[in-house]
């Protein structure tokens, strides 16, 4: 898969290039990165690619002509890739639209800076408009590399195995189990006794039932339009019947 950064800062990408699964998948070939400098598109004698906003204001507005440009030489480089405008007036980026994503053979993400980019381009040559989320960011950068890691680590091979990603927060729609790693005992604090039984089963069904409990209590919103799986029902039956349980103790004692 290919991601085509069109940047006044190409040297921010170079973090994705310092380690982890966007580096290693760089270098297996799973994804190439590229990156086109807008100013490269300027041609005038001080190379200008903001100017003031119409109708006045504060700040600056990026130019139509260089990224116009930008926009044509990435097309002819990449015509099948979609191209995204990172703002926070986009589609918000979230885990469904990162898988969407992983299914394209190419993207083209435009990093706006200053107070944005001329309207005519979002108009005329974007395809799709993506936000991470509603906060204003100095620069698209920081966004598109957010998206290129979240969709590099769901294409195949990226993750060296598949399943890992499968179980990923939301990629299940709920929040992720708690992990332990060693050693058995840290500052006292101990790791559950099921995770050392070597039950699968039993570890599967507690790893479901800690995602859903945890969901329930951080984001009990992802429980309203999630399907739930076998088991899951029965379990936040026995949940509710425990409240019950309790409320009714305790409103019997006050
Ligand atoms: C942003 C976001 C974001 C807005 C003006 C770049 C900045 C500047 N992009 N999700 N939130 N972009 O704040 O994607 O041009």
């Amino acid at each position: 898969m290919n991601f085509t950064a069109l940047t006044l800062f190409p040297e921010m990408f170079s973090a994705l290039l310092v380690g982890g699964i966007t580096k290693r998948s760089v270098e297996s070939q799973h994804i190439s990165i590229e990156t086109i400098d807008i100013r490269d598109f300027a041609h005038d004698r001080h190379r200008t690619t903001d100017d003031r906003p119409y109708g006045g204001g504060c700040g600056m507005v990026m130019k139509p002509e260089p990224l116009a440009a930008a926009i044509r030489h990435a097309k002819g480089m990449h015509p099948e890739a979609y191209t995204f405008l990172l703002t926070p007036q986009g589609r918000l980026f979230d885990q469904g639209l990162a898988e969407e994503l992983a299914g394209c053979s190419g993207v083209t993400l435009v990093c706006g800076r200053y107070e944005g980019v001329d309207e005519r381009i979002c108009q005329e040559m974007i395809d799709d408009e993506l936000s991470i989320g509603d906060y204003v960011l100095s620069g698209g950068e920081l966004a598109a590399m957010v998206v290129i890691d979240a969709v590099c680590r769901l294409l195949p091979g990226a993750l060296g195995n598949e399943q890992s990603a499968e179980e990923d927060s939301f990629s299940t729609g709920l929040l992720e189990y708690p992990q332990y790693t060693r050693p058995r005992s840290f500052e006292g604090v101990q790791v559950p006794d099921i995770l050392l039984s070597g039950n699968h089963g039993a570890i599967k069904q507690w790893r479901r039932q800690t995602s859903l409990v945890r969901t329930f209590l951080k984001r009990p919103d992802l429980l309203l339009d999630q399907p739930l799986a076998p088991g899951d029902m029965e379990y936040l039956e026995k949940l509710h019947q425990d409240i019950e349980t309790i409320i009714e103790k305790h409103s019997a004692v006050s």
